[in-house]
């Protein structure tokens, strides 16, 4: 084929695939009229009919009862079984940030047997720091896209160049408000492709090949959380944090993978779903944007096999989002949304939200419960749930980042 038939051909596909994403984009219900009646399951009834009106009924029974549901309908987790961790610190300077910052970069090497995988770390911590809070958030495109720093090593699966999403990473705030902030290319842990199952960390926990799967068994959701513990694992080592106060954060995608963190593993503090919609924090019983249905079919390799079997009976899940925001209680929980971001449908993020703080109550915290929806660029925040809609599009901000640091200095003293 030569360079002319090439081109016509990839113009040809690339108008293919574009008409179809419109076709999806107008098949998406954007009218809040057709979004239609639904029935969220109750927090507070456990399967058993069984009502919890305690804290100690919460977590003794219906908490992880719900971690359970979630686990085997819809994100499933990894194995259990033991890996060996070492860390290396590849790059340290204490004149990052213009002087204000100590950089790190340490390389996480997981092994099983001969298996080996490994994870690059880019934390930045204020000079001088003891016991500091600290933002763990995973990255789309490699730790080097995160900044300009010229320092930042480029991390291995990333093809993107430096500075390519410098403008989601407000290292300088974040470090200039007394905080650590660390990241890792999520791809370190499963390229974010269909078929990469082999390709990621799975291999060393045990999990091959689809074959190897079993009922509550994750996929890529499940392995970017597992990789946000690890991170945990290796930060908790250090005496500049303080153990108490770690915050993570996630954008779409990895807002989805936060919240299942969040839920999973009690040593964050605090949980912020930037933009999660679908899946993440909004309600899954609500027609608006994208539905379980469409997730199911584009990116199947995010979730347990079981999700699918909901894709067209959404009504029949067991549980829906507003169950996840709460077992990340009583701890601070924020979600944000983005105006014209409605594929994520901004109002289901804040029903949802709303819909956890009956959990939220049985820990005598104020909630959102009886609020309105909020004008954009408004600080919704009571007790430990807060939430905004910023103006613009799905993304994270220089706004967003400064809200998560003001919640964070009044909901996590020390
Ligand atoms: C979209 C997907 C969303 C969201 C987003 C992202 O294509 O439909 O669920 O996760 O990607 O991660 O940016």
């Amino acid at each position: 084929m030569n360079m002319r038939t090439r081109h016509t051909l990839f113009l040809l596909v690339s108008l293919l695939f574009l008409t179809g994403a419109e076709t999806w984009a107008q098949e998406a219900n954007y009218d809040e009229e057709k979004v239609g009646s639904y029935v969220l399951p109750d927090a507070l009834t456990a399967q058993d009919g069984q009502k919890v009106t305690t804290k100690r009924q919460w977590e003794r029974k219906r908490r992880p009862e719900l971690l359970r549901l979630f686990r085997d309908n819809v994100y499933g987790v990894m194995p259990d079984s033991k890996v060996g961790t070492s860390y290396r610190v590849v790059e340290e300077a204490d004149d990052a940030l213009g002087g204000k910052a100590v950089r790190r970069q340490v390389e996480i090497t997981f092994s099983a047997g001969t298996q080996t995988r490994k994870m690059l770390v880019l934390l930045y911590l204020p000079k001088g720091a003891r016991k500091c809070p600290v933002f763990v958030s995973p990255n789309f495109q490699g730790n080097a896209t995160t900044t300009t720093d010229p320092a930042v090593i480029a991390s291995q699966y990333s093809t993107f160049e430096r500075g390519h999403q410098v403008s989601r990473w407000s290292y300088d705030r974040i470090v200039s408000s007394g905080y650590g902030v660390c990241t890792f290319h999520y791809f370190d842990v499963y390229p974010d492709k269909d078929g990469m199952l082999g390709e990621s960390i799975c291999p060393l926990l045990g999990i091959s090949s689809e074959a190897d799967l079993q009922a509550g068994s994750g996929k890529a959701i499940a392995a970017w959380a597992w990789g946000c513990s690890r991170v945990l694992d290796y930060l908790l080592t250090l005496k500049e944090i303080d153990r108490k106060r770690a915050i993570l954060v996630g954008h779409s995608r990895l807002g989805k993978t936060a919240l299942w963190c969040g839920a999973l593993d009690r040593r964050f503090a605090m949980v912020v779903s930037n933009n999660s919609g679908c899946s993440g924090a909004a309600l899954s019983r609500r027609n608006y944007g994208e539905t379980v249905s469409r997730i199911c079919s584009t990116f199947p390799w995010w979730f347990c096999n079981q999700y699918r079997s909901y894709a067209e009976a959404v009504s029949a899940l067991p549980v829906d989002q507003h169950e996840l925001i709460a077992l990340i209680a009583p701890r601070p929980v924020y979600v944000a949304s983005a105006q014209d971001d409605r594929w994520a449908d901004p109002k289901g993020e804040f029903l949802s939200l709303q819909a956890a703080g009956c959990v939220y109550a049985l820990y005598g915290q104020e909630t959102l419960q009886g609020c309105a929806f909020p004008s954009v660029n408004e600080h919704l925040w009571r007790g430990n749930c807060g939430y905004h809609i910023r103006t613009g599009v799905h993304d994270v901000t220089d706004y967003d980042w400064q809200a998560y640091i003001e919640f964070a200095d009044t909901r996590l003293r020390r």
